[in-house]
């Protein structure tokens, strides 16, 4: 089982990621060719030569960028707990001052400033736990570096780890306070010895700072799904979804399918539910803006998430109840089993939950609602909660029964 041993991963439920590179400045094209594949590929996708990317640093100048202003709206408006940022995304550039390497903002740039420095003092201002992503294997600017989709074999992977990877980790870890999380990806060939080589030096440097789980060969401290894959079942130990709001995680100026908030919703109760958290991602453009179409639906997911926040943060991971609810998804804490409506409904049958109750109320205001303990005529337990007016035709909301017991009990289905 997977076991960070860090409380506020296990507690966080709700993250930021943040996808931010050179190839915002494609945004999904590159002399009049599109990409449908996620954009920040694009390098790789279109077979762009190094020399031929590098010269995008030269029109970096996202004069749009404000850190405070994500970071505040991540934490106040959209209800998450900690973000992720991308130091270095397989292109090999750096989004921070990286003494060891000039392809970075700060030396490569007309923008000139730090970014990771700016997402970093914003989370500190806004208490938010701050991590970074650094693509270890994958660096299709350094010559050994890896790049899927090529031949890798004649490559000196360890001078790559040696003389950038290494390098930049350590000032990353050291130059920037406090980092709770790093999120590898896409560990290709990088083997048993190398990925502890890299465990053992962030744990040197900030020992309680956790690992994803694509650090190496299974290495890191918590499970990562795959991109965009929810478990099927509640899934034991920490473990983390990370998703996207559309189909790309750098900026694509094509892609506007931006995924419903209740879709969203739906699927940050189920990962809660199953025990993960979930990492969304943003992908700012050339100028810094998060897309409009992004900001609507976060905006929507954290009214939610805000009224609803007793019933997401802290809660535990669920165990299986023995029926489909396409209207509900549960939550629970201790002595607590939070119901989280989809649909409207006039009232909420919870069959098959044997539980002895001792209150139920709205989370959104703790107002109390009646409700009743009993048997189903085929003698099934069931608790039935009956909802006021004004909520029958709304959907999107939590109640809590309060139960007797510090679990629920759900019954097996007989013959
Ligand atoms: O950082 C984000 C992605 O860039 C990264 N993981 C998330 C968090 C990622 N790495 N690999 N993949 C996603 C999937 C790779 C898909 C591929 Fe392809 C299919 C590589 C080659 C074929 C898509 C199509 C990219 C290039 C062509």
């Amino acid at each position: 089982m997977n076991d960070t041993k860090q409380q506020w991963f296990k507690d966080a439920k709700y993250g930021l990621f943040i996808h931010w590179g050179l190839y915002a400045l494609l945004a999904g094209e590159y002399k009049g060719q599109k990409t449908d594949r996620i954009a920040e590929w694009i390098m790789n996708y279109l077979n762009i030569p190094v020399e031929e990317y590098r010269k995008l640093a030269a029109d970096f100048n996202p004069v749009d960028f404000n850190a405070d202003e994500i970071v505040r709206k991540a934490k106040e408006d959209w209800g998450m707990k900690y973000l992720v940022f991308t130091s270095k995304h397989h292109e090999g550039f750096a989004m921070y001052n990286s003494p060891c390497n000039d392809y970075n903002v700060v030396k490569a740039t007309p923008y000139g400033k730090d970014i990771l420095k700016q997402f970093r003092d914003a989370c500190t201002k806004y208490d938010m736990k701050f991590g970074f992503y650094y693509s270890q294997a994958q660096d299709w600017d350094d010559p050994d570096g890896f790049m899927h989709t090529r031949d890798n074999s004649g490559k000196n992977f360890q001078r790559y780890l040696d003389e950038k990877c290494k390098p930049q980790l350590r000032e990353l870890l050291t130059n920037y306070g406090e980092i709770s999380l790093i999120w590898f990806d896409t560990p290709m060939g990088i083997s048993i010895e190398q990925t502890q080589e890299l465990i053992d030096l962030v744990k040197g440097i900030q020992p309680n700072c956790i690992l994803n789980g694509r650090t190496g060969n299974h290495m890191g401290d918590y499970m990562t799904t795959g991109d965009n894959f929810i478990p099927r079942l509640p899934y034991e130990g920490d473990w983390e979804v990370p998703a996207t709001v559309n189909d790309t995680w750098g900026f694509n100026k094509f892609d506007n399918n931006w995924k419903n908030p209740d879709d969203i919703i739906r699927m940050l109760l189920k990962i809660s539910s199953r025990g993960g958290n979930y990492l969304l991602n943003i992908g700012p453009d050339a100028l810094g803006n998060v897309p409009q179409g992004c900001v609507d639906v976060l905006d929507e997911v954290g009214r939610y998430v805000n009224d609803n926040s007793e019933a997401i943060f802290g809660t535990k991971r669920v165990g299986l109840y023995p029926y489909e609810l396409e209207w509900a998804q549960f939550t629970q804490k201790d002595y607590k089993l939070y119901v989280h409506i989809l649909q409207p409904r006039l009232r909420v049958e919870l069959l098959n939950v044997a539980n002895n109750v001792k209150e139920v109320y709205l989370v959104k205001d703790h107002s109390p609602l009646p409700y009743m303990v009993g048997k189903v005529c085929e003698g099934d337990s069931v608790i039935e909660v009956e909802l006021p007016k004004e909520l029958h035709e709304k959907k999107n909301y939590a109640i809590c029964v309060e139960m007797e017991e510090k679990e629920p009990i759900f019954e097996d289905l007989k013959g």
